[in-house]
């Protein structure tokens, strides 16, 4: 593993654009459960894919609104963890580092990293179902949607199953994959697209592609270097082993 690390270190060294893709895995370590994971407790019986999509939510408002506030609360209660905060680490000794996630939790902004692209949106805002209008202030432990100021029923600020993603968020992160010398992919299970195509089109347009996960994944065949563990365990270290042979310490 350590050699691993090393090979990693040594891309960063070089590296003039690097991108780091995350998924629900990046935040595990903080105590949020990955989007297969949850389905704890009261929710065990029900599929994310199905919770996740218009359908369901039209289906069962109160539902779907209920398991996004179990979330809402969770991701309120946690912190960044020590891969989030590596990766900040990271942004100040490369030339440029941009983060895409596909998580709606918020904790790398939360960590301290700039412009994150957030493919999946937010669980943090909210808008209405028919109107897409915004809504500010939504109070917390309602236990079914509140109406819009136009009569439909305010939803999470998500991208669900069958939505398209925000078309510029898309945008930046699709030039950003083709541009960079190096990806991190962190912590996705790699199936979900079209964010699932990014390492792809990085490793097409000559980026090296370092996976950490702890299970291999589809991204992991075209993986220059695949890191099997925790993100908060691994990125602390390729941070302290790229200090080490660059000679970058704080
Ligand atoms: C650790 C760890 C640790 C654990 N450290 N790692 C092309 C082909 C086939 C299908 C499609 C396609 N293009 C579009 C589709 C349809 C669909 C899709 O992709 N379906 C697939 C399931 C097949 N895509 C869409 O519908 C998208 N819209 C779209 O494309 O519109 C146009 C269109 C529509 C319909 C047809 C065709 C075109 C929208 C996708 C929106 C996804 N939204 C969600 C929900 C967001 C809100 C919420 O969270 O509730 O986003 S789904 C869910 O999956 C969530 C996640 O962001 C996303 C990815 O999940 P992720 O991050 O990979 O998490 P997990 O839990 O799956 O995996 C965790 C990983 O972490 C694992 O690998 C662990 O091993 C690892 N791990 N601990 C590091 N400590």
């Amino acid at each position: 593993m350590q050699q691993l690390i090393e090979t990693t270190a040594s891309l960063l060294a070089t590296a003039k654009s690097v991108v780091v893709f995350t998924g629900a895995g990046v935040s595990k370590e903080s105590g949020i459960p990955t989007f297969r994971d949850a389905q704890e407790g009261l929710w065990a019986n029900y599929d994310p894919q199905t919770l996740a999509t218009p359908e369901g939510f039209a289906a069962n408002p109160p539902l779907v609104w209920q398991w996004y506030e179990w979330r809402r609360q969770k991701v309120r209660d946690v912190k960044p963890n020590a891969g989030h905060i590596a990766i900040v680490e990271l942004s100040t000794k490369v030339p440029e580092l941009r983060v895409i996630t596909q998580n709606i939790d918020g904790l790398h902004a939360r960590a301290g990293s700039k412009d994150v692209l957030e493919l999946h949106g937010s669980i943090a805002r909210h808008y209405c179902f028919d109107e897409q209008h915004p809504a500010d202030d939504v109070p917390d432990g309602l236990d079914e949607p509140p109406l819009c100021w136009c009569g439909s029923m305010l939803r999470p600020a998500v991208v669900w199953f069958g939505e398209s993603l925000p078309g510029k968020v898309l945008g930046d992160a699709f030039r950003l994959s083709k541009e960079c010398d190096l990806m991190f992919v962190v912590g996705t299970a790699g199936v979900v697209y079209p964010a699932a195509s990014l390492p792809y089109i990085a490793k097409d347009a000559g980026a090296k592609v370092v996976e950490i996960n702890p299970e291999p994944t589809p991204i992991t065949d075209i993986a220059d270097v695949f890191l099997p563990g925790y993100s908060g365990h691994v990125l602390p270290q390729i941070v302290t082993t790229f200090e080490k042979i660059t000679g970058s310490h704080p």
